[in-house]
């Protein structure tokens, strides 16, 4: 059956598209727009009647399997508005369509072979990227890098099947210890493969979401006012008063192709007051969370600490011409000093390497399980491959198999895919 819905997001808008996909669904567009595009992948104007009203429209189909879905589709690009999309719509249905599920569009897509599962995940984590980062990691799943990759982990996987089950075919032929070895080297080099991608999963979750940077220090020593130089603009309080900021306060920054999330918080020192102390604990809670600490100081900077960088501040103020480590930035807030070369410091500890620049990581939970999950079974042939029966690591690798092949969808059951397209929005 076709189904229709509207792909653009609802509300006031220049043009809304209604998207119509399924065998009859050129049928159906001829009964309301005219004249009808002579050939396919034409957008051609002409008279959509809606029966409320003649919508001024524009049309294109695209005929089976070119087309997103690989179906017959049609497209109408109309005037933007809830009352025109209500009525174009609802002619659609009248004359035989239905309303389309969430993520019907791309499940038909999957189901008709025009993309995998993975692929159809990259189109969502496209739409749904705050950043160029994240738009290149959803790309790279659309052209389907990871599904390739799983794919090629899988048929390792199989050729290993098929050793271990000429050994269950002779059980009277010990294994002998020679392709035992061999099986376990084997499996330790997929292993590694699965390793080596989830090893991306901190840069993809950066690309996604973005560096959780926290500004921390004692009072008074220009904590707010690095928060206000690096953005640009006033966002906190700034003031002499030792202890200004209390509560923890969120700026988001997108510096190149990468979102910096900071958290300014309060002063931390000795405080017998109670809200200043809740503060203090909140400062310290966000410390512990974020990718990185900017722990900002007035002098001399701390021991070398994890995930640490310091911040020398005031330096119109304060001579810090004898510090020269790594983890140090001279700045000064007040006169805008050290800010890009700070900004560009932090960029580079988390974005400088060639996977994160060609977007080739991990930004998808699903996938991260499902290569956990092989991983947990490999592990445990790797393990205990000297000490159990054959049979036992020929179903570890089969499961290592199936989870992989989640990825792609290729072994993923029905429920699993209702549930993965039912997340996506409607209209995709
Ligand atoms: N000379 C100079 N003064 C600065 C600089 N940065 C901040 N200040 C001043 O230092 C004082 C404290 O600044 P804030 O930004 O409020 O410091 P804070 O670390 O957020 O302070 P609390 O919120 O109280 O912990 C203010 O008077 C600022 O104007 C700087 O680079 N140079
Ligand atoms: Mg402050």
């Amino acid at each position: 059956m076709s189904i229709v819905a509207l792909s653009t997001p609802a509300g006031r808008s220049a043009v809304a598209v209604v998207r119509m996909s399924g065998e009859n669904s050129i049928e159906i567009a001829k009964k309301v727009f005219s004249p009808f595009p002579k050939s396919p992948n034409l957008l051609k104007v002409g008279n959509l009647d809606t029966g409320d009203f003649v919508e001024r429209a524009m049309c294109v189909y695209f005929e089976a399997p070119k087309s997103f879905t690989g179906e017959n589709m049609v497209e109408f690009h109309c005037h933007g508005g809830m009352a025109i999309v209500t009525s174009v719509i609802q002619v659609l249905l009248d004359n035989g369509a239905r309303m389309a599920q969430n993520g019907e569009f791309s499940k038909r897509a999957f189901i008709n072979g025009k993309m995998n599962l993975s692929e159809t995940e990259g189109v969502i984590e496209m739409i749904d990227a705050e950043t160029t980062a994240a738009v290149k990691a959803g790309e790279n799943l659309l052209a389907n890098n990871l599904g390739k990759k799983s794919v090629a982990l899988q048929d390792k996987l199989l050729d290993l099947i098929a050793k271990t089950e000429v050994a269950l075919d002779y059980p009277e032929e010990d294994l002998e210890e020679q392709t035992l070895l061999e099986t376990q080297k084997e499996t330790q080099e997929i292993l590694d493969e699965i390793e080596k991608l989830l090893s991306t999963v901190k840069a993809g979750k950066i690309a996604k979401y973005g560096i959780d940077v926290a500004i921390a220090g004692e009072t008074n020593v220009g904590k707010s006012s690095l928060l206000n130089a690096l953005l640009g603009y006033d966002r906190a309080i700034v003031s002499s008063t030792a202890g200004t900021t209390r509560d923890t306060l969120d700026a988001h920054l997108t510096y190149k192709d990468t979102k910096f999330n900071f958290v300014d918080t309060a002063g931390i020192r000795q405080t017998d007051n109670e809200i200043e102390r809740l503060g203090i604990d909140r400062a310290k809670k966000t410390m512990k969370e974020a990718d990185l600490v900017l722990f900002v100081v007035n002098g001399k900077p701390l021991a070398q600490q994890e995930k640490t960088l310091y911040v020398l501040n005031k330096c119109d103020e304060i001579d810090y011409s004898n510090v020269n480590r790594e983890d140090c930035v001279v700045t000064s807030a007040k006169d805008n000093k050290g800010i890009e070369e700070l900004k560009e410091k932090i960029y580079k500890m988390f974005c400088a390497d060639e996977i994160y620049s060609s977007g080739q990581m991990l930004t998808n939970a699903r996938h991260v399980d499902c290569l956990n999950r092989a991983k947990e079974k490999l592990q445990i042939v790797v393990d205990n491959l000297f000490c159990t029966t054959v049979d036992c690591s020929a179903l570890n690798i089969r499961d290592a198999w199936s989870a992989l092949g989640e990825i792609t969808g290729t072994t993923a059951t029905e429920e699993i895919i209702d549930r993965i397209y039912s997340k996506f929005c409607l209209g995709k």
